[in-house]
This record gives structure tokens, C-alpha cells and sequence, in this order.
């Protein structure tokens, strides 16, 4: 597939425990052929690396943070508290809270400081969001995001013929 985006998508985590809920972000923005980097840095254990991350993304090839965090994740905000880029955050389920922990520390940024926060968990919506933001400057990626609606919605015209078709067999077995 032709990568034309311009920009790289990061993609920092808390922890490296938090990669396998990442792994669709990571095959979602290969699907769509944009490149990325995947780092760990955390918000409490390397403040440093992450300020100075979030400071540089811009002029090393970045256009899109994704951060994903748990717990009490103020990984996206502090991010984006270092940048102009778009910052997308990913609240991880890892705790006995079973996530609403770092989504309230991902979503409640105070005005000035916006994490465009996606659901729990939800590293596939991440990409995609990501992709959009992209898409914006990529005619290409625009009609690749087209096509990938466009599969979902005949995915879903399937399984409901499927389903139309098994409620048809129950009532004349009945
Ligand atoms: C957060 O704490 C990480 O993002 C991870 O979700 C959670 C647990 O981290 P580990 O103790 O597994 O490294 O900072």
C-alpha cells in the first residue's frame, strides 16, 4: 500500500503491560498505511522523557499522540500539555476499578488543554481517530477510511440477511 500520509502517528503507553490492548491501534493504522512509532514512557515514572517527547513530536515527523494509560493515567494530559499536535487518549482497564479510574484522569482535561478521549479499551477507535485527523491533509487516506466504512456497513447488511434468514427457518421448523 502507497504510505502518503505525511505524518507519523505516535503511540506512547504507560506501561508495557498495557501493549496487548493496544495491539488493534497498532494493526488498525497499518491497515490504513500510516506509520507510527510505539513507545513506553509514564506520566509518573519518566516525567522527563515524556515532556520531551510530546515537546519534539512536532518537528520529528508526528502529527497524532495516542496515549494510553490506566490507572490514574494523566499520560495524555501531561502530553499534550507539551505540544500543539492532536493528543487522542486510550483509558486502559488495569485496575481494580476497572478502568473508570483512567478514564476520568484521560477525560477530564481542564479548558486549554483537550485529550480527544475514545472509550475504555478502545485502542482500535484510537487509530481510526488518529487516521481522520490525517486524512485531512491525505486524499488517499480519506478514500481508504471511505472504503473501511464502507465494509462495515456491507458486514452489517450481512448479518442482518443472516439473521433474517435463521428468525424465516425458526418459524417454519415451528
Ligand atoms: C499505568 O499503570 C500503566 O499505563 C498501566 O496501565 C498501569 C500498570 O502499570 P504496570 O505496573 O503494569 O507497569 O501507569
Amino acid at each position: 500500500m502507497n504510505r502518503d500520509p505525511v505524518f507519523k502517528v505516535a503511540v506512547i503507553m504507560g506501561s508495557d503491560s498495557d501493549f496487548p490492548t493496544m495491539k488493534p491501534c497498532l494493526e488498525k493504522l497499518s491497515a490504513f498505511g500510516i506509520d507510527y512509532e510505539v513507545r513506553v514512557m509514564s506520566a509518573h515514572r519518566t516525567p522527563a522523557a515524556a515532556a520531551a517527547f510530546a515537546a519534539g513530536a512536532a518537528e520529528n515527523g508526528f502529527g497524532v499522540i495516542i496515549a494510553a494509560a490506566g490507572k490514574a493515567a494523566h499520560l495524555a494530559g501531561v502530553l499534550a500539555a507539551h505540544t500543539v499536535l492532536p493528543v487522542i487518549g486510550v483509558p486502559i482497564k488495569s485496575s481494580t476499578l476497572d478502568g473508570l479510574d483512567a478514564l476520568l484522569s484521560t477525560v477530564q482535561m481542564p479548558a486549554g488543554i483537550p485529550v480527544a478521549t475514545v472509550a475504555i479499551d478502545g485502542a482500535a477507535n484510537a487509530a481510526i481517530l488518529a487516521a481522520q485527523m490525517l486524512a485531512l491533509g491525505s486524499r488517499a487516506l480519506a478514500e481508504r477510511l471511505a472504503a473501511f466504512k464502507e465494509e462495515m456497513a456491507a458486514d452489517v447488511a450481512r448479518r442482518d440477511r443472516e439473521l433474517q434468514l435463521k428468525i424465516t427457518q425458526n418459524q417454519n421448523e415451528n
